[in-house]
C-alpha cells in the first residue's frame, strides 16, 4: 500500500466516522496509525529532497536558514537546465529595458511576470526544495508572489538594503511573511554583484542598515546618484555560488543586489512566495472580467485590485495593474 497524503486524509475521515461512543476505544489505534503514516510521508519526502541536500538532512538545513535568514545549495541545477532557462530568458533580456529607478537599478534589466512569458520558468518555481522551505515557513496554502529575473550590467551600483516582505508594514521582530529564493543562472561572484545578506538580520527590532531603501528609491527616473554603498556591513555575506546555485532566504532579511565591479552581466531568477492569507477573500480579479471592470467607477476598480499598495505590491509586468482597463480591446471584448 503506497502511504501518501491522500491516505492520510482518508484515515482523518475514517477517524471522525468511528468517533462515536461505542468506537471510541479504537481511537488509539487510529492516531498511532496516523503517526506513522506521518512519519513515513516525513520519510518519503525526506528521500525526494536527498539529491539536493549535499549530505545534510532536512532538519540540518531548516536550522541554517532559521538561524542566519538563508540556506545556499550548491549547484543543484544541472547545467543543461540552467543553459535552457538561460536560453528562454534571452530574447527579454536582448529587448535591454533598464530599470526605471534605484530600487529596480539602472544598469539591470528585470524580467517580471516570467510564467506569462514561457512556461519553462516553472521549472524554477516548482522546484521541491524551495516548495518545502515555503510549505514549512508559510503554511500549505502559500501562494507564488513574484517570480522575475534580474541580470546586472557591468558598472550596475548596489542597491538599496531592503526585505522582501515589507508591504506587509507589520512590527518587527516579527515571522517571515514571505519566502524568497534566488537561482544563480550566472555564477554569482566576489565582484559580479552577488545577492548580499545581513546574516541574522531577520531578528531584527525595528533597526535599519545604513543604506536602507526609502520611498524615493522607487520613483522613476528619481535621483540615481545617490550612494547606497555605505561600504560592507560587518554582518553581511555576499552569495558567492555556481551556476545552477539556489539560496532560500526570509522574506524579513536585509539583502540587497551587490555593484557589478566585472566586464560581464550576472543573471539570477528569484522566485518569491507569500502566505495563501495574503489575498481577498474573493479572487476580485477573476470574479469581474477586466471588461465590466473598465466600466466601473474607478474607486470601484481600485477596490477590486487594479491598484498599487506603496511602493509596488500589486504590479503586473512591473507596469501598474490599471494600464490593462485601458486597453482600447476593452470596449469589443471577443
Ligand atoms: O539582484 C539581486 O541580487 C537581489 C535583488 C533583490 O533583492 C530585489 O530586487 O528584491
Amino acid at each position: 500500500m503506497g502511504f501518501d497524503r491522500t491516505t492520510l486524509s482518508r484515515l482523518n475521515y475514517c477517524s471522525i466516522v468511528v468517533a462515536s461512543p461505542l468506537k471510541v476505544a479504537r481511537a488509539p489505534v487510529f492516531w498511532h496509525v496516523r503517526r506513522m503514516l506521518e512519519q513515513k510521508i516525513k520519510a518519503s519526502e525526506e528521500a525526494n529532497l536527498a539529491p539536493y541536500l549535499g549530505g545534510r538532512s532536512f532538519a540540518e538545513c531548516w536550522d541554517e536558514y532559521e538561524t542566519n535568514g538563508y540556506v545556499i545549495f550548491p549547484e543543484i541545477m544541472p547545467p543543461e537546465q540552467v543553459a535552457q532557462q538561460r536560453a528562454a530568458l534571452t530574447p527579454f533580456i536582448e529587448a535591454d529595458i533598464r530599470g526605471r529607478n534605484v530600487f529596480e537599478g539602472v544598469q539591470s534589466n528585470r524580467i517580471y511576470a516570467m510564467l506569462g512569458k514561457d512556461p519553462l520558468f516553472a521549472e524554477l518555481v516548482l522546484h521541491p526544495l524551495q516548495l518545502a522551505f515555503a510549505e514549512r515557513e508559510l503554511g500549505k496554502s502559500f501562494l507564488l508572489s513574484a517570480c522575475l529575473a534580474i541580470n546586472l550590467h557591468p558598472g550596475e551600483t548596489v542597491q538599496p538594503w531592503h526585505i522582501d516582505d515589507d508591504h506587509c508594514r507589520q512590527p518587527f521582530p516579527r515571522k517571515a511573511l514571505g519566502v524568497s529564493s534566488f537561482w544563480a543562472i550566472d555564477p554569482m561572484t566576489e565582484d559580479n554583484g552577488a545577492t548580499e545578506i545581513i546574516r541574522a538580520s531577520h531578528k531584527w527590532d525595528d533597526r535599519r542598515p545604513e543604506g536602507a531603501n526609502n520611498l524615493s528609491d522607487f520613483i522613476t527616473n528619481g535621483d540615481t546618484g545617490q550612494d547606497h554603498d555605505h561600504g560592507a556591513h560587518p554582518d553581511a555575506i555576499k552569495a558567492v555560488m555556481p551556476a545552477g546555485s539556489l539560496m532560500i532566504a526570509k522574506g524579513n532579511i536585509w539583502h540587497r543586489g551587490g555593484a557589478n565591479r566585472s566586464d560581464k552581466s550576472r543573471l539570477i531568477v528569484t522566485p518569491q512566495y507569500c502566505p495563501g492569507w495574503m489575498r481577498p477573500l474573493e479572487t476580485m480579479l477573476l470574479a469581474v472580467p477586466p471588461e465590466k471592470a473598465a466600466k466601473l467607477p474607478k474607486r470601484a476598480q481600485d477596490l477590486l485590485g487594479y491598484s498599487i499598495h506603496e511602493p509596488f505590491m500589486g504590479y503586473v509586468d512591473g507596469m501598474h495593474p490599471n494600464r490593462v482597463l485601458s486597453d482600447p480591446a476593452l470596449d469589443n471584448p471577443a
